[in-house]
């Protein structure tokens, strides 16, 4: 798709997400997949003192996911998460399509637009962590982003821990006083049943878009294949921490280049 229309706008309104289709095509594609491979085994000409980047495991030893810090934690393909990605350029070029610039107007209108965060999720082969039901919600901004789009590197599949979504959940936040909109177990099992729940298989270079506020969540990788995704939150330009901090502009004046 390359971009929508009113039909899809009002289908997105009322499930809280849409499937964008194929947006990245095999030459783009193949490209982002091998800059990524590249900053994770540090091949990568960027500043990775400003990266965020979180391994799979904190150690051979641990079942958990490693610290949240910035910088290179050693070549490997073992990563978790990596944020900040729109310093790089060619991620930066994909999140700066017009048809992004377009879901963004739609939703906040003429404005100049920031990315809260530019992450990769990665679930290694055969390993990658389970991600709990959540909504896209942080206390510690001065007001909810609304969107973000999510594209499949790989083929995303229910074996490969792909995103499980909940139509329509966008409508509510479950659990407001959470920092970061995670459920508590009886609210998954309340508000997420095994009944309502949607698996975003996706082909690599597919992507969708959620409401922030759409219960959303992933299991671990139980096959050989990674599964790599690119995922946007897209907000208003205006939107600061309450620390004050504010956040690279994506679209409008100031935007990055
Ligand atoms: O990639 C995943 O499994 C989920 C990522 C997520 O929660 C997000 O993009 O907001």
């Amino acid at each position: 798709m390359l971009s929508l229309t009113s039909d899809h706008w009002n289908a997105f309104q009322t499930e809280g997400w849409l499937r964008l289709g194929k947006v990245l095509s095999g030459d783009d594609l193949a490209a982002l997949q091998r800059r990524i491979d590249d900053i994770m085994l540090g091949k990568a000409d960027v500043d990775y003192s400003r990266m965020l980047m979180q391994l799979d495991r904190a150690s051979d030893s641990s079942d958990e996911p490693g610290p949240q810090t910035k910088g290179h934690k050693g070549a490997t393909l073992d990563y978790r998460k990596i944020q900040d990605l729109e310093f790089d350029p060619l991620f930066l070029a994909y999140m700066q399509r017009p048809i992004f610039r377009d879901i963004c107007r739609r939703m906040y209108g003429d404005v100049p637009i920031a990315c809260f965060r530019a992450m990769f999720m990665n679930k290694p082969a055969q390993k990658g962590t389970f991600l709990a039901w959540h909504q896209d919600r942080w206390t510690m901004l001065d007001r909810d982003p609304k969107v973000s789009i999510w594209t499949a590197l790989d083929p995303t599949t229910v074996a490969n821990g792909c995103v499980q979504i909940v139509p329509r959940s966008h409508h509510t936040l479950v659990n407001p006083s959470h920092d970061s909109g995670f459920l508590t177990p009886e609210q998954a099992a309340t508000h997420a049943p095994e009944k309502d729940r949607v698996f975003l298989e996706l082909k690599p270079g597919e992507a969708v878009l959620l409401h922030n506020w759409l219960l959303h969540g992933s299991d671990i990788n139980h096959t050989n294949i990674p599964r790599r995704a690119f995922s946007v939150c897209y907000m208003d330009a205006r939107t600061r921490a309450k620390t004050g901090e504010k956040f690279s502009v994506i679209f409008g004046d100031g935007a990055l280049a």
